[in-house]
């Protein structure tokens, strides 16, 4: 199996991207470094990665601030820590962000992912020592790769589903958001550059993520939040919109098989074979905040169940009905298993955002921008 040794992760301060970078040094055993590069957006965190940091900083662990669209700083990255290995997460990832402003997921999703694409296609393929030398096509599988550019992506790309089906590796693209639709440009670019330059790329596209650190505008943590401040939940249109959720520590563990062991060229689906609709989801994280946190112990809230809090809103525009995915390829080819019940992840979750009062006061006010400010743009 391919073994990474210098990995470049983008968007590592980000949901998915954090979890990620901690369940590779906690959990793998893997002993290489991280070069997490970051352009802290609204989204990216680095309180996030904080115990990480001194942990494994300056040692392991390297942050570096910069735009996936910039290519003289990914060049310099790539020599610098002579990168072997691509894990791209970065991204505009928020659907009615995109439906209010599509310009910048353009940007970050397109143009960002074509920009990294050519970096390591320049310092991977065009240099004139590197060991791949089946370019442009490689005729047969590289039988002991020494690179990998692996594109995180999301089931959104195949469009929606009606109350049956699901989506394999082979359906058709027919993405319906200006979010959605930048991503699946995004796994074009990516599967061109391995079909046309014999780029190391794998892909995966990845169901409803949920867990610890998660930005409050999605909405599981949204509607943790809106709850311990008594606030209404908001469900959009009439709540029977379905989605499949799986734990992100059990994501992060599919993209780690992959990488070490998918085939190159090859898209693996990952889900959470888990499917809920939104009011149902919804009910049951009321109920795990009544055992949790119990209405007459929050000052915030007057009835006796947070079900009370549940109001019905305008829908989305273009609101995909159901997402659903078929991952037996990659449970029969990788033998990946979810390990997180949805009932043990969700329990987790709500006692995650129920202790880190401090990270969410931090978000709410602007705080940790502020600590950016001060650490981060002066480098
Ligand atoms: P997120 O919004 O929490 O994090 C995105 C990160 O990317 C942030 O740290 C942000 O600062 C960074 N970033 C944004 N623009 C950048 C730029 N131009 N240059 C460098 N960094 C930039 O997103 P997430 O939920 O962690 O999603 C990560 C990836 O997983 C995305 O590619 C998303 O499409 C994909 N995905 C997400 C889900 C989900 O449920 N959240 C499901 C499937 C796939
Ligand atoms: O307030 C809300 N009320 C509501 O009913 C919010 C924020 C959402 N919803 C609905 C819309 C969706 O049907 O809940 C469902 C989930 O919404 P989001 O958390 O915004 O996720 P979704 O649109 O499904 O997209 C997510 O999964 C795929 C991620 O944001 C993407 O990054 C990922 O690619």
């Amino acid at each position: 199996s391919f073994e990474p040794k210098s990995i470049l992760i983008t968007g590592g301060s980000g949901f998915i991207g954090s979890n990620f970078i901690r369940f590779l040094l906690e959990k793998t055993g893997y002993d290489g470094i991280i070069v997490n590069y970051d352009l802290l957006t609204y989204a990216g965190n680095p309180e996030n990665l904080k115990d990480i940091d001194s942990k494994y900083g300056n040692e392991q662990y390297f942050f570096i601030k910069g735009d996936i669209c910039d290519r003289e700083k990914l060049d310099e990255i790539f020599g610098k820590y002579n990168i072997d290995t691509v894990i791209h997460f970065a991204a505009e990832s928020h659907v009615d962000r995109s439906i209010l402003g599509p310009e910048e997921f353009i940007r970050t999703n397109i143009t960002g992912t074509f920009t990294l694409l050519n970096t390591a296609k320049k310092h991977w393929l065009d240099n004139p020592q590197s060991p791949i030398t089946h370019n442009p096509k490689p005729k047969t599988q590289n039988p002991k790769p020494v690179h990998r550019f692996h594109h995180i992506s999301t089931d959104e790309v195949y469009g929606t589903l009606g109350d049956t089906g699901y989506f394999y590796e082979t359906t058709p693209y027919d993405p319906r958001s200006p979010y959605s639709a930048s991503k699946a440009s995004s796994d074009h670019l990516a599967r061109a550059y391995y079909h046309t330059y014999g780029l190391p790329v794998t892909i995966s596209n990845c169901t409803n993520n949920y867990g610890p650190f998660q930005f409050p505008e999605k909405l599981i943590p949204l509607m943790i939040l809106n709850m311990m401040e008594g606030k209404p939940l908001p469900i959009y249109g009439n709540g029977k919109n379905i989605r499949d959720w799986l734990f992100v520590v059990d994501h992060c563990d599919a993209t780690w098989e992959i990488i070490k062991k998918g085939r190159l060229g090859n898209t693996y689906n990952i889900g959470g074979e888990n499917e809920w609709t939104n009011i149902d989801l919804v009910t049951k994280l009321c109920e795990i905040m009544d055992k949790e946190y119990p209405c007459k112990y929050n000052s915030h809230v007057k009835g006796n169940s947070y079900k009370e809090l549940i109001s019905f809103v305008k829908d989305r525009p273009g609101h995909d009905h159901r997402y659903a995915i078929n991952c037996d390829k990659l449970k029969n080819e990788l033998g990946w298993r979810q390990s997180v019940s949805f009932e043990e992840g969700l329990k987790k979750t709500v006692k995650w955002y129920l202790l880190n009062t401090k990270w969410i006061d931090n978000i709410k006010s602007g705080g940790y921008k502020k600590w950016v400010e001060q650490n981060y743009n002066k480098r």
